[in-house]
């Protein structure tokens, strides 16, 4: 993405995820072999002579996906109830993700690169943390964790819904949340509120990409932010997410909160968001604000418009890279394409 250069797919054969069916992976991506039990050792500290090598694999695991809130009584809001209303949708029948999704993933603050982030944010504290909500409402609040659950934690639910980045990967996971639209209009919007906007925290010293680019790396406008229309925002679909895997959040996926919108690409979906405004105009964003050709405001999923450099019309599944067909909204027209009706 942005101003790096993207090769796609970019799948850096490292030890972290090695725990995955690795060789499996990378000789659907194309990109060689690489030893899956030297992968392993390196990760569990115990080498090839793991004597269990499964609860190697199973402490690393804990490890990659340790929740970023922990304490109760917040826990008790997870798992949260199902909701199967909305079943990811398309051709392909595979099960839900397997749990590969939280050792690849953009998070730019920490790191670009995918397998590393995890570990880049297993330091950042999300606890305390609060989200305000400011701008055209009538009732602008700061909404602290225990505020958050208090309010909504009754209103989560999980839902599976297909994820999709603009880089042509794809995912199904099981995320927990709750509609967005419940915490706007906790705040009583202006009818002059139009868009919705979104910031991530910006805390350099946690946050080693951030630093790194105040170093003079990369130009990027920090912090990352983000926007939708507020019919967006109010969708049934979008969702202020709290988990994942019927826990809450790890850092890497956006702890403690995150948006989820699922028919647009996935950097519409903003972690560890620490700020919403209601505005009157059109804002820009992160990316949009980088190359507003390849990153438009709107960014929804559409099979049909290339990226200027490269096609959209088939996606790869994580983590074995099978490919399959984009949807046009990602699938979930039925709910959204009456917001783009001209
Ligand atoms: N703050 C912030 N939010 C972000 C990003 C980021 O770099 N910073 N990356 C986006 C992109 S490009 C994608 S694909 C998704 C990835 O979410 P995941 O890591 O939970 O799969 O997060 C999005 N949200
Ligand atoms: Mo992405």
């Amino acid at each position: 993405m942005g101003h790096l250069r993207l090769r796609l797919p970019k799948i850096d054969p490292t030890p972290e995820d090695a725990w995955l069916n690795r060789r499996h992976f990378i000789r659907q991506w194309g990109l060689g072999s690489v030893s899956l039990a030297a992968g392993l050792g390196a990760v569990a500290g115990s080498g090839l002579a793991t004597p269990n090598p499964s609860r190697a694999a199973d402490d690393f695991l804990k490890r990659v996906l340790k929740p970023g809130l922990e304490r109760e009584p917040l826990v008790k809001h997870f798992p949260a109830k199902r909701n199967d209303k909305y079943p990811y949708p398309g051709d392909v029948k595979e099960s839900t993700t397997p749990f590969a999704a939280g050792t690849y993933n953009n998070f730019y603050e920490f790191t670009t690169s995918k397998e590393l982030v995890w570990r880049y944010a297993e330091g950042f504290e999300v606890d305390p943390w609060a989200i305000e909500v400011t701008g055209l409402c009538n009732k602008p609040t700061k909404f602290g964790i225990d505020d958050i659950f208090k309010l909504f934690g009754g209103e989560q639910e999980e839902r599976t819904y297909r994820f999709r980045c603009v880089e042509a990967w794809a995912m199904d996971v099981p995320w927990t949340g709750f509609e967005l639209n419940k915490l706007l209009k906790a705040v009583d919007p202006k009818s002059e509120a139009k868009y919705v906007r979104f910031f991530t925290e910006n805390r350099p010293k946690q946050m080693p990409g951030i630093a790194r680019d105040l170093a003079g790396f990369q130009q990027y406008p920090w912090p990352y932010y983000e926007g939708l229309r507020m019919d967006e925002a109010m969708n049934e679909l979008t969702l202020l997410c709290t988990g994942i895997y019927g826990k809450p959040l790890p850092r890497q996926h956006g702890a403690p909160f995150r948006l989820i919108v699922p028919w647009k690409y996935g950097y519409k979906s903003i972690k560890s968001i620490v700020k919403i405004e209601l505005v009157e105009k059109k804002p820009t964003t992160f990316w949009e604000s980088l190359q507003p050709d390849e990153y438009p405001f709107e960014s929804n999923v559409e099979p049909t418009v290339p990226h200027p450099r490269w096609s959209q019309a088939i996606e790869r599944l994580i983590p074995t890279g099978a490919p399959r067909r984009t949807l046009p909204y990602n699938g979930y027209g039925q709910y959204v394409a009456h917001l783009y009706k001209k």
